[in-house]
């Protein structure tokens, strides 16, 4: 059996690669392992030799950078939004000759990221019914998870919805074996790797679809993920992003064991942690055991200094726990530098003002901040308070860029912007 695995290109406003790797769909292929072979194309590989001749598009010393990218006509339904639409990723005839240097194939497996990215999928769909029409494509990942009946809309031969992949393996006919790691070898060239600990979040906030999706949060086996870090480290990678939801919560059960086999297996590798931290959790000990494991970068979610607004929207972390937060990470020997609180921007419940006093909250701690742009997603409490300024049900209006300027205007945001710019030219602290 050959199945092609395919991470699409990304239609929107703005992209960059912030350790973006299709870890979900190498994932499932890792639990196919040896059923099957596999063939990868990854729209977003920058490390192609067609982007690497590319100027401008160079890696930073964390391995993150800017995508390859065509302007293109804003779709219809977001041309009131004064931003230019791109297609990001590799051209598409480079896919066309792949498909056809390469093909055939039995099954196409499709991953699908923000749900407002759904035009990239199109795109595949229309070039491999046109070149294999006897492929079977399959969706699963984010979009398929969210936004079902959509996607069904664009009709590929099966979806994959959720976490369960029983459903995949009737229509594969294999059966996968979950203790394998994820598919690393599929990847051609490679300098970023992810990491997933843990799945699920044990918090509830209301504009956040993981704890639906994922129910309980649960620990991913430590010897699986060594396991693929093993994996990892011997392809010479230099950089690894977690993706994990709640990566600090039960520390001492899932992350402590981790770093400390890290320490004691001597494995050099700078750890990012893209998916914002809870500050809550990170005490001194926490704070010094990160450092001394190899993390770079600490992204903390730190949604809104109002007291009022966290309690509203679940009570992930108040001003006082980010403050000694950034106490512990810079005693520990962190730079103020490397750590970022993200701030949501064009969430419907937030005050501007209050947006303002937590951007120079953040500030006066002397680290960085990072306006987060608010997507209103389907099924979360707040994505459907969201039906009365947008439509829900067409994912292009989900999208991070838009929302923000639907709601709070075009010169609104770019203030706020600019603001967040201004204090992160000079932090309080320094
Ligand atoms: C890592 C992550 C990021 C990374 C980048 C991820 C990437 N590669 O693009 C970073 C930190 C950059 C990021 C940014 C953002 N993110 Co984010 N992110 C995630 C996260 C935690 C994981 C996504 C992922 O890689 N999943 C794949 C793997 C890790 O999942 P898995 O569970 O192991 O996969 C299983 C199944 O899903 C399935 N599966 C998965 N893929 C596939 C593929 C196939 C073919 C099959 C068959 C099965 C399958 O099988 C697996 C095994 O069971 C999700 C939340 C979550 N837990 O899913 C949010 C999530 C996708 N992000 C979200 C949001 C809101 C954002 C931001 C808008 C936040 C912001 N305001 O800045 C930005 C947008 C970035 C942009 N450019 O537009 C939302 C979705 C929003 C939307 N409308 O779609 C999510 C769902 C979180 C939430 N709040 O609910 N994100
Ligand atoms: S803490 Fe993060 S992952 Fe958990 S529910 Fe809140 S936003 Fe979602």
């Amino acid at each position: 059996m050959r199945i092609l695995l395919v991470n699409p290109p990304i239609y929107d406003f703005a992209a960059y690669d912030f350790w973006l790797k299709p870890y979900g769909l190498l994932s499932v292929a890792g639990y196919l392992r040896g059923r099957a072979d596999f063939a990868l194309f990854d729209y977003l590989d920058r490390l192609n030799p067609f982007v690497i001749k590319q100027k401008g598009l160079e890696s930073d010393r964390w391995g993150r950078g800017r995508f390859y990218c065509e302007q293109i006509p804003s779709p219809a339904r977001l041309k009131a939004i004064p931003r230019y639409f791109r297609r990001f990723g590799l051209p598409r005839r480079m896919f066309v000759d792949f498909l056809t240097q390469e093909g055939p194939f039995d099954f196409v497996l499709v991953q699908t990221m923000m749900t407002y990215w759904y035009q990239g999928i199109k795109e595949i769909i229309e070039d491999v019914r046109r070149i294999w029409p006897g492929a079977k494509i399959v969706l699963g990942g984010n979009y398929v998870t969210l936004c079902g009946s959509h996607a069904q809309g664009l009709e590929a031969d099966f979806l994959v919805r959720g976490t369960n992949l029983e459903p995949l393996a009737e229509f594969l006919g294999v059966k996968p074996d979950l203790e394998q790691p994820a598919l690393w070898g599929a990847v051609d060239r490679l300098n970023v790797g992810v990491l997933k600990l843990t799945d699920g979040c044990p918090f509830n906030c209301t504009y956040c679809s993981v704890p639906k999706v994922y129910g309980k949060f649960k620990a991913r086996p430590l010897e699986h993920s060594l396991a693929e870090l093993e994996l990892l480290t011997k392809r010479g990678v230099e950089n690894i992003a977690f993706y994990d939801d709640a990566l600090l919560f039960e520390a001492e059960k899932v992350l402590v064991p981790f770093l400390n086999e890290v320490l004691r297996r001597d494995v050099k590798v700078n750890l990012h942690t893209p998916n914002g931290l809870n500050a809550r959790f990170i005490t001194r000990e926490l704070a010094e055991l990160m450092v001394r494991a190899g993390f770079k970068t600490f992204y903390l979610g730190f949604e809104n200094a109002s007291m009022q607004w966290q309690q509203r929207t679940g009570s992930k972390v108040f001003s006082d726990e980010l403050a000694r937060a950034v106490e512990h990470l810079t005693t520990a020997g962190a730079e103020h530098t490397s750590i970022t609180a993200y701030q949501i921007l064009g969430h419907p419940k937030t005050d501007v003002q209050e947006l303002e006093a937590s951007m120079r909250f953040a500030n006066s701690l002397g680290i960085r901040g990072m306006l987060a742009d608010f997507s209103p997603i389907p099924a979360t409490p707040d994505g459907e308070h969201c039906r009365q300024w947008v439509d829900m049900d067409e994912p292009l209006f989900h999208n991070k860029t838009a929302f923000p300027i639907i709601i709070l205007g075009n010169d609104e945001v770019n203030r706020l912007k600019d603001l967040q710019r201004k204090l992160n030219r000079s932090p309080a602290a320094d």
